[in-house]
């Protein structure tokens, strides 16, 4: 049986992730999906706290991909409510270095009502450029949402402002990106990536070997993996500091 076709959705915690996966799942052929939580009206509740993977029958694939399985992969965004960046991280790497066919296309979400450049969407950046490396770039599109809640022009210039700073790095190594309408957009969003989908789909660095590179990516792991850490206890302590203004007895 061929290969099946991963995309992996990541991003910030609210950015649409989930509304994309369930939009495409309303319009094709689900085989063992279901629908994935999404924030009712932006409320702050937690959702997808766990990688999930929905699998789907395209209604209409593009020639190359017919009779092909497309995998649909959430994840938990960093800001999380319940979780900390490091256990998102955690979670995304887990799931990737299990699945061995690596990933088809990797899709970035950013909402447009972000109106500054939080150090999740920093991490975020970074650890997409650092971990899946300048070759995976040629699978990665940064996905744009919550168009309709930004005024145009205000929207256009904050674009202008993360292509020329933030997001840089992933242009100048291939990266595409796509704006997703509200209402309507999400098939046809899918359809353009997948025509332009890579057989050769990106693993993971750290699943490559190392020792290919000479140490230099155990290095930038470890660097990594202290930086959030220290994210880690900065959230531990964020929320100890929280129980104990609201629930002092429990400290008793
Ligand atoms: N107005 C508007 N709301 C959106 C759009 N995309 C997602 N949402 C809403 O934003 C909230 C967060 O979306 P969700 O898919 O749960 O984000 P996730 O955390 O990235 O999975 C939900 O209430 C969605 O209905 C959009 O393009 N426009
Ligand atoms: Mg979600």
């Amino acid at each position: 049986m061929a290969d099946p076709v991963t995309v992996l959705c990541v991003g910030l915690s609210n950015t649409g992730k989930s509304t994309f996966i369930n939009r495409i799942l309303e319009e094709n052929t689900a085989i063992n999906s279901t629908p994935v939580s999404v924030r009712e009206g932006g409320q702050m509740t937690a959702v997808t706290v766990d990688v999930h993977e929905v699998r789907l029958e395209l209604r209409e694939p593009p020639p190359s991909l017919r009779g092909r399985v497309l995998t649909l992969v959430d994840t938990p965004g960093f800001n999380h409510t319940d979780l900390s960046d490091l256990e998102v991280w955690q979670k995304i790497e887990n799931f990737s270095s299990k699945h061995r066919h690596g990933m088809n296309a990797i899709l970035y979400f950013h909402a447009m009502t972000d109106d500054w450049i939080s150090p999740q969407m920093q991490l975020g950046i970074n650890l997409l450029a650092k971990f899946w490396g300048p070759d995976a770039m040629r699978v990665v599109t940064i996905v744009t949402t919550k168009w309709d809640l930004v005024p145009k022009t205000n929207a256009q210039k904050r674009l202008e402002t993360l292509q020329a700073g933030l997001w840089k790095p992933l242009l100048d190594g291939g990266c595409k990106i796509e704006h997703l309408s509200a209402d309507e957009g999400s098939s046809t969003l899918l359809h353009s990536i997948l025509e332009g989908v890579h057989e050769r789909p990106v693993k993971l660095r750290t699943q490559q070997g190392l020792e290919e590179e000479g140490g230099h990516a155990t290095k930038t792991r470890q660097t990594w993996q202290r930086k959030l850490r220290g994210r880690s206890d900065e959230h531990s302590a964020a929320l100890s500091a929280l129980r104990a203004c609201f629930w002092p007895e429990a400290n008793d």
